[in-house]
């Protein structure tokens, strides 16, 4: 620590899905953190020892640390000698990527910043976002020296550090995944990997601020186009008659050949953004990643398709949306395809569909007024002819084939097979 006079080792800003663990599990390693978020909400239920969010195990651990007073939340930041900032990226209209959240979290720690701190963005960036903030730290601040390529030591480092933790198992992999540790020079990396090393595990591969930046969108498309691969096959199984979870399981026996699961689509707020960061960044080269997105997004509207015309050759039936989430067993709802399945089923069916959505106690805005309901599986059981499975949450793993006898199954995560 490079200043005994502050309060704080560490400032994190946002306190989202990845800045409130990440906040708890460095203040666990024995830091004192400053979890700043401007959501006034989060704020104060973290200040209770509670969380706003859903994570395995994140609860008790929050509790634990802000107890023991090394994690304190705040509208604010206060001096520290290292910045973390995890604050969202989202796309604009037209797929354009919006860092104005990164540079609002610069402006935000600019005032309290001094010589020997280390900023660290970990906010999924387009190339050059990072030094994007130096160029505007400049600014804010003159009387600072920055780092640029090739350059001078510089009173403040920036880098670059993507998080790549799998929600629902974000304390597991916060510690254990490997990292990649871009600065804007060396020694900026080389700081921020001894930050990193002290409550990560896996291991810390230094490199620059662009190449860290390039490698988090690289990863998250990979999956999209391999997931975008894995629904044009179920699409084209569904045409030719064939069981898709058959063929992509013998498939998979080949020793170099791992198809990932169709779904009802791509959600998250990572997968189905980041691969448009990379065709922003040029998109005359990069068909693949845009197709994999079109297809993707193509896969709601066939699960739509499929489940209306069911629905209209039976007037006398009902539909059981089952799951809204964007994947099994959290309460994350963003960019989910379950809820643009349900809210386009809604708007033409109104009242004949049924929602079932264990973690949630409130229909999204979208769907509201729709006259589809929220209910309980039972209900929903008791009377919906049609299931269509979007999500692949434990209780509807639980379904005994007894329960499922008789109903017209339309399941997009092929969890029932028996
Ligand atoms: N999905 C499929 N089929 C599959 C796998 C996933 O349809 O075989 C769907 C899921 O149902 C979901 C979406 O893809 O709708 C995304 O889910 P996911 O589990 O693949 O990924 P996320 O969004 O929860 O987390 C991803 C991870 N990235 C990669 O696996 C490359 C995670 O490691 C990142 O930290 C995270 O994005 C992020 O924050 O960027």
């Amino acid at each position: 620590m490079n200043d005994a006079n502050s309060q704080y080792d560490v400032v994190v800003v946002g306190l989202g899905y990845i800045g409130l663990p990440t906040a708890a599990v460095i203040a666990r390693s024995g830091s004192r953190v400053l979890g700043v978020d401007v959501n006034a909400h989060a704020v104060e239920t973290i200040s209770r020892g509670q969380i706003h969010i859903e994570e395995a195990d994140l609860e008790e651990l929050v509790a634990d640390v802000v107890a023991r007073g090394l994690l304190v939340p705040s509208l604010t930041p206060a001096p520290a000698d290292i910045f973390v900032l995890a604050v969202p990226t989202p796309l604009r209209d037209g797929n354009v990527p919006d860092v104005s959240y990164v540079m609002a979290a610069v402006r935000s720690i600019a005032p309290v910043l001094k010589r020997g701190d280390t900023v660290i963005i970990e906010s999924t960036s387009p190339v050059g976002t990072t030094e994007q903030a130096r160029d505007l730290l400049e600014t804010l601040r003159p009387d600072l020296s920055f780092p640029h390529d090739g350059g001078e030591a510089a009173d403040v480092a920036l880098c670059y550090c993507p998080e790549r933790v799998l929600p629902g198992r974000i304390l597991i992999e916060l510690e254990g995944n490997d990292r990649s540790i871009g600065g804007i020079t060396p020694a900026c990396a080389e700081k921020a990997a001894d930050f990193y090393r002290r409550f990560v595990r896996g291991t810390c591969s230094v490199t620059s601020a662009r190449t860290a930046e390039m490698v988090k969108l690289v990863e998250n498309s990979f999956r999209d186009v391999n997931i975008a691969f894995a629904n044009e096959i179920s699409m084209v199984c569904d045409s030719v008659g064939l069981d898709v979870w058959e063929v992509i399981a013998l498939a998979n026996r080949h020793p170099r050949v791992d198809v990932l699961q169709p779904g009802p689509g791509v959600g998250g707020h990572c997968i189905a953004v980041d691969p448009w960061f990379i065709v922003h960044s040029d998109p005359e080269r990069t068909p693949l990643i845009r197709t994999a997105r079109t297809v993707n997004d193509g896969k709601v509207d066939y699960v739509v398709d499929r489940a209306a015309r069911t629905l209209g050759e039976r007037q006398d039936i009902r539909v059981a949306c089952l799951g809204l989430a964007f994947k099994a067993n959290i309460d994350d709802l963003r960019e989910s395809p379950a809820v643009k399945v349900a809210e386009l089923l809604a708007k033409r069916f109104g009242d004949r569909v049924d929602i079932v959505e264990p973690h949630t106690q409130a229909l999204p805005k979208a769907i509201e007024g729709s006259g589809a309901q929220l209910v309980d599986l039972d209900t929903a059981l008791g009377r919906c002819d049609l299931l269509l499975l979007l999500v692949d949450h434990r209780e509807f793993h639980a379904l005994s084939p007894a329960r499922r006898a008789g109903k017209i199954i339309q399941d997009t995560r092929g969890i029932w097979r028996d």
